[in-house]
């Protein structure tokens, strides 16, 4: 990150930068260039996903129920197979029945959001998200 900074206008309807400023307040922003630095870095880590050979980070949750008889070793199988890509894993088991498995991912876009997707739709899966995030190379 560069000591320098940018100071730019910005015209708009004052009803939407009302609605702004009440949305970031809620969300705890103390003022309007972090919540502006935060919405210009979440649509550069949109576009990094969008490259689908760029390298890119992200984690996939997953809660199911580890009964589900062939679901653990399905989910183990899919890992095994794209193990270039995962690298860490956590497994909670959350009571009696249900375990709660959290991935984190690096690699080439295209890949990491087919490995996501694959395992938040694997059938069984109670709850299953990919959250796109960036290795922060590149990134200010
Ligand atoms: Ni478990």
């Amino acid at each position: 990150m560069s000591d320098q900074v940018v100071r730019f206008s910005v015209s708009l309807d004052p009803m939407l930068l009302e609605q702004f400023d009440g949305r970031i307040r809620a969300q705890g922003y103390t003022n309007r260039s972090e919540a502006i630095r935060d919405l210009i870095r979440e649509s550069l880590i949109q576009q990094e996903w969008d490259d689908a050979a760029a390298t890119v980070a992200g984690t996939v949750s997953l809660v199911y129920d580890h009964h589900e008889l062939e679901l653990p070793r399905r989910l183990t199988e899919i890992q095994h197979d794209h193990h270039d890509l995962i690298i860490s894993t956590v497994h909670v088991h959350l009571d009696h029945h249900n375990c709660l498995e959290v991935l984190v991912l690096k690699g080439e876009a295209a890949r990491v959001r087919m490995l996501g997707e694959h395992l938040v739709s694997t059938r069984g899966i109670k709850h299953g998200k990919l959250t796109f995030t960036t290795t922060g190379a590149g990134l200010q």
